[in-house]
């Protein structure tokens, strides 16, 4: 193997040199001429002595081929369009490998400022895309950080591939940093809360075991995999006796509820007075909500959707999730679809010094439930909810399970109830226009307040959206769910859930990893930004800038962790201590932070803050129109608390 001179030529220059390329085995598709990276200048020079000692590159054994460009083909084969990462020296053969070797498409390197974010991306990504994205983390410290983002897409159930670094060989270890970020056992802190890990010792097995890892992560119930990179193996040449090859892929089908089953539940939703749909995570792709439509329409029964998808429209007629307690109390039997928490669902609870619960069901009320998630299961994070009592349990997926069902319901149907269920669907459709109707009345209140009102807030976004190709890429829950109030969603990119694990942080990385998926769609994404959220890891806004991600981020900028604030009052009123103190530990103010300032220094169009509800509108649209033309720009807006 040549010992190369440091004479400042790029390593992958200096290969295609006679002197390099004389002393080396065949070459694999190396591009001649690389993609200028966006907004690149030229790279300053090495020097990484700070995170790896003191090698000098004059030092460095050349490898024509390295295990990490063999990586690098496997990943290729899975068809990854992205790699979100903050880069490490643990992972530094990936890296150049995918730059270079693998001409950084397919994947193309993301650079995030935070693993959190890295993770966060690859989560709204996959609610957009349907499948994952890749993140490269550093040796414990990146997945240390990784690991927030990792648990809210693991109780999302969304697929997420991680790969971290580690040197094994502790005789291989340059002192002192790789020590420190070497570990035994680098998945361990993610193991429960990923669905598999796996640390290859040859590229043969990282081949397969990065092929399996996709494969499990998309098999639902979806979740996060980690597959640990050895430095090694990324580093050394490819043996010459290297017998390498890449295992093929075919996705496992999701599981379909027995048969036996899933017509007995047809039998009891047939002949029930009151059914009732609960929707959660039903919808996992652009299939569910036709399905769900059918299904729904062929019953005449109201849809309750708990907002994990984009399950079913606003505005169809048998939407009734604002009148939830009364058809669930109604109901005598329940069809869950993939619910996160089915208890929690058909239960009210009161936070008060003794804690109780009551049933919103009547005695007697049969439930259904098919899903996925109890197909796999771990201990100790608790987010698998309370038990719930069901007397109809299909471990399925609710999707692959749907077009049966609406087969056997539509079969047992007599003729009989057609006008049973015409008038059914006549009651709730009177029902949901009047739902609609006093929702378009309470946003009215407070018009013209100062700070501006949620509702006004999402209304003037609307008016100026609603035209447009839009996908709302962020969670409604901390704008009094107003979105859904006001807004006609009806296709399934429009909505992406929430953050499932309720780790605050999430919104901001989501938006613009779901954004991402949406630019080669050409749809207008749509963020509503909290203020708390977003400082957790505000560099994303920087991510979205360098990488031209279209994205409109309104703030909903209540100067506060305003769900705390509420948190702190409870405790107070128990206490009867007053509220004057509750902003201690919970406000965002003095000083206000300005999102517009920030914004613009991290590279971004933006205006504000906005307090005046009248200027809310035009400033939204010269935002749209930056946006629209491939930018992303935010708008930072003072909201009243909800
Ligand atoms: C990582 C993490 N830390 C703390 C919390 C507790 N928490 C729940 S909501 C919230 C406030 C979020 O503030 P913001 O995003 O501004 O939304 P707002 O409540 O003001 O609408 C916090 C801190 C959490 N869920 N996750
Ligand atoms: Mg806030």
């Amino acid at each position: 193997m040549a010992k190369p001179k440091n004479n400042g030529i790029p390593r992958r220059d200096f290969l295609r040199t006679a002197a390099g390329a004389a002393t080396l085995a065949a070459t694999p598709a190396v591009p001649t001429k690389l993609p200028p990276e966006r907004g690149a200048t030229t790279p300053p020079p090495l020097s990484p002595e700070a995170e790896v000692g003191t090698p000098s590159r004059a030092e460095v054994l050349t490898a024509e081929r390295t295990g990490s460009d063999f990586m690098v083909d496997v990943i290729k084969s899975l068809d990854i369009e992205y790699v979100c990462s903050n880069p490490g020296s643990s992972f530094r053969g990936l890296h150049e490998s995918i730059i270079h070797y693998g001409g950084n498409k397919n994947p193309e390197f993301i650079t995030c400022l935070h693993e959190e974010s890295a993770v966060g991306m690859a989560h709204g990504y996959a609610k957009i895309e349907g499948k994952p994205l890749l993140v490269f983390a550093h040796g414990t410290v990146g997945l240390q950080h990784a690991s927030m983002a990792v648990y809210n897409a693991y109780c999302d159930f969304v697929p997420v591939i991680v790969i971290g670094g580690n040197i094994i060989d502790a005789t291989k270890r340059m002192p002192p940093v790789e020590w420190t970020h070497s570990v035994q056992d680098a998945a361990a802190m993610l193991r429960d809360y990923t669905k598999w890990d796996d640390l290859p010792i040859s590229l043969p097995q990282f081949a397969e075991s990065a092929v399996r890892a996709y494969k499990i992560a998309m098999t639902p119930p979806m979740m996060p995999v980690v597959l640990i990179a050895d430095g090694e193996l990324q580093e050394n040449p490819i043996p010459a006796d290297a017998k390498l090859g890449i295992p093929s892929l075919a996705l496992a089908t999701p599981p379909q509820g027995d048969s036996a089953a899933v017509a007995e539940a047809a039998r009891l939703l047939v002949a029930a007075e009151n059914p009732v749909l609960i929707v959660d995570r039903a919808a996992r792709a652009a299939a569910g909500m036709p399905l769900l439509i059918e299904l729904a329409e062929a019953l005449q029964a109201p849809v309750v959707d708990m907002g994990g998808r984009m399950n079913f429209p606003t505005h169809h007629p048998l939407s009734q999730t604002w009148r939830a307690r009364e058809e669930i109390g109604n109901a005598d039997v329940i069809l869950g679809l993939e619910l996160a928490d089915f208890w929690g669902a058909i239960h009210s609870y009161r936070d008060q010094m003794e804690r109780t619960s009551r049933p919103l069901t009547k005695p007697g009320t049969k439930l259904i439930s098919i899903s996925s998630t109890g197909l796999f299961f771990k201990s100790n994070y608790q987010n698998f909810q309370r038990y719930p009592e069901v007397n109809l349990d299909m471990a399925a997926d609710a999707q692959a399970t749907l077009p049966a069902l609406i087969d056997a319901v539509k079969k047992q149907l007599p003729a009989s109830r057609k006008s049973v269920l015409q008038d059914r669907g006549t009651r709730l459709a009177a029902a949901h226009q009047q739902t609609l109707q006093n929702f378009r009345e309470a946003a009215t209140y407070a018009w013209d307040a100062s700070p501006i009102s949620t509702a006004r807030m999402c209304a003037e976004l609307w008016a100026q959206i609603k035209d447009e190709d839009w996908s709302l890429v962020s969670t409604i829950q901390f704008v009094s769910r107003w979105p859904m109030k006001l807004w006609n969603f009806d296709k399934y990119y429009q909505f992406i859930g929430g953050s499932g694990g309720y780790g605050v942080g999430y919104g901001a990385p989501a938006a613009v990893g779901a954004a991402l998926a949406n630019k080669k769609h050409g749809r207008v994404s749509v963020n509503i930004q909290c203020d708390g959220d977003l400082m957790y890891a505000p560099g994303v806004l920087w991510t979205a800038a360098h990488h031209r991600i279209p994205l409109l981020t309104i703030m909903h900028n209540n100067l506060a962790y305003h769900q705390e604030v509420m948190q702190v009052q409870i405790m107070a009123d128990r206490h009867s201590r007053g509220v004057d103190r509750v902003k201690i530990g919970t406000t965002i103010d003095d000083p206000g932070i300005d999102y517009a300032k920030l914004a613009q220094g991290l590279g971004m169009y933006s205006e504000g803050p906005i307090s005046n509800p009248r200027d809310l509108g035009p400033a939204i649209h010269r935002a749209l129109d930056v946006v629209k033309r491939g930018e992303p720009a935010l708008v930072d807006v003072h909201t009243q608390p909800r």
